[in-house]
């Protein structure tokens, strides 16, 4: 039976890893923090994914701490940026630096973790033919890059389309043999690099796309008229579709990997720079709005609804929502309520919001769907939300006697 040995066990590595499982291969997970490792041997999920715990559960998956003898290595660890905006490729170089010394004739090597063009073929390759075989020859080396949609993981493994990004053509049809097993979308073959460059522009196009969206809601803002209305109007051209505006982009993919080709083409990529500043400078945006609201005399009590990087999850990294607090904190007091996060849902949100001259909804739960208004207004000092998402009904939150602001709203009668 072919064994499969998975390295990083965070959003893709866990899916993936049961999904294989489930289509009776032989998995064993490889993850160097403790939690993580202790939790799995458990039969405890260690991430909130829509779904997953049931299949989790019902597919008796285990980790280690290092890789082992298999006959496929799957490498999903994660590629943060540093302060500089480069690249941090430390965990893929240590993932296939503990993988090589198992290395035998006839293995395969994934790399499904999303990395700089040519990452594959310059980094990878050399540190695997330390094994003494040849990429390509003795063994298969391919890039396939995850491409789900945190909140929708399952869905979208088995349904989305898949690039396999070999080294040789060889290696790339093995690999879709593979992936075949569970995905029910197509299945592309292309060279790595092409591979690793489409999943970045992929990642890019919605970054520049959200970017569009914020600039639409600061022009609006500007113009003193309403950027929503704006925007669902020019999205009746059938060829027009702009995105939502927002508090900024989050997540470890989106606002992070279009740094990848700013890093290897400088002078060609100055659209996605410039897009990845945008949406950086939307926190900002957001205060100065906070600001035109209630003045920016100090010591103003404000609550923020939601700390994750986007609605329905669990997941804060890179949250928008951190650099709106830490520079609101430099003059007022801040709470911050979100039920989907441990250290954040209790106390109750009116405790929370008690005294406040203002709540921030900053991401769209569905759960805050079930806020009572007329409960969280009584306890409030001056009633009054901003609403960064259009996520409530304006209307509703007038009739309960809140002052109703609109990210990206400039009407009159905002102020
Ligand atoms: N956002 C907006 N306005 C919008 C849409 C999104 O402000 O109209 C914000 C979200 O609030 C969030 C950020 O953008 O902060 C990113 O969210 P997302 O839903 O666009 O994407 P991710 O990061 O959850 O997942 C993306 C997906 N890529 C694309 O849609 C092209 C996913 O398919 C990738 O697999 C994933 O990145 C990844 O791992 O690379």
């Amino acid at each position: 039976m072919t064994k499969i040995c998975t390295i990083g066990l965070g959003y893709i590595g866990i899916p993936t890893s049961i999904m294989f499982k489930s289509k009776g291969y032989d998995v064993v997970g490889v993850d160097i923090r403790k939690n993580v490792v202790e939790s799995i041997n458990k039969n405890i999920l260690p991430i909130e994914e829509k779904n997953l715990a049931e299949l989790f559960t019902n597919n008796n998956f285990k980790a280690l701490y290092s890789p082992c003898e298999a006959n496929v290595f799957i490498i999903c660890v994660g590629t943060p940026i540093n302060n500089d905006n480069s690249v941090n490729l430390k965990a893929v170089i240590s993932a296939s630096t503990d993988i090589y010394p198992y290395l035998k004739k006839g293995d395969m090597v994934i790399l499904e973790s999303t990395v700089p063009p040519k990452t594959t073929s310059d980094i990878v390759l050399p540190i695997l033919e330390k094994s003494g075989l040849k990429a390509g020859i003795d063994f298969n080396l391919v890039h396939s890059p995850e491409r789900v949609i945190p909140g929708k993981i399952l869905y979208e493994l088995v349904n989305n389309n898949r690039i396999m990004g070999g080294i040789t053509n060889e290696c790339a049809i093995r690999a879709k043999k593979l992936y075949e097993s569970f995905v029910e979308g197509e299945i592309f073959m292309t060279d790595s690099t092409t591979a690793e460059t489409s999943k970045l522009m992929e990642n890019t196009f919605r970054n520049v796309n959200i970017a569009f969206a914020n600039e639409v809601s600061r022009v609006c803002e500007d113009l003193k008229i309403n950027a929503w209305d704006v925007i669902e109007l020019a999205n009746k051209h059938p060829r027009v579709n702009i995105l939502e505006p927002g508090p900024g982009t989050g997540g470890h993919c989106i606002p992070l990997d279009p740094w990848f080709l700013v890093e290897k083409s400088p002078n060609e990529s100055k659209l996605i720079k410039m897009s990845l500043e945008l949406n950086r400078e939307m926190p900002q945006f957001c205060v100065e709005k906070i600001y035109k609201i209630l003045g920016k005399s100090k010591g103003n009590k404000i609550c923020l609804l939601g700390v994750t990087y986007k609605a329905d999850t669990d997941d804060v990294r890179e949250s928008p929502i951190w650099e709106i607090e830490k520079i609101l904190k430099e003059n007022n007091q801040v709470t911050i309520y979100d039920p989907n996060v441990l250290e954040y849902k209790s106390p109750s949100l009116c405790e929370k919001a008690r005294d406040c001259d203002l709540v921030v909804l900053c991401v769209n739960h569905t759960a805050f769907r079930s806020i009572d208004l007329n409960e969280l207004g009584s306890v409030m000092k001056s009633k009054a939300i901003l609403d960064t998402r259009k996520f409530f009904n304006k209307d509703t939150i007038i009739s309960k006697g809140f002052n109703y602001y609109l990210l990206g709203d400039g009407t009159k009668e905002q102020y």
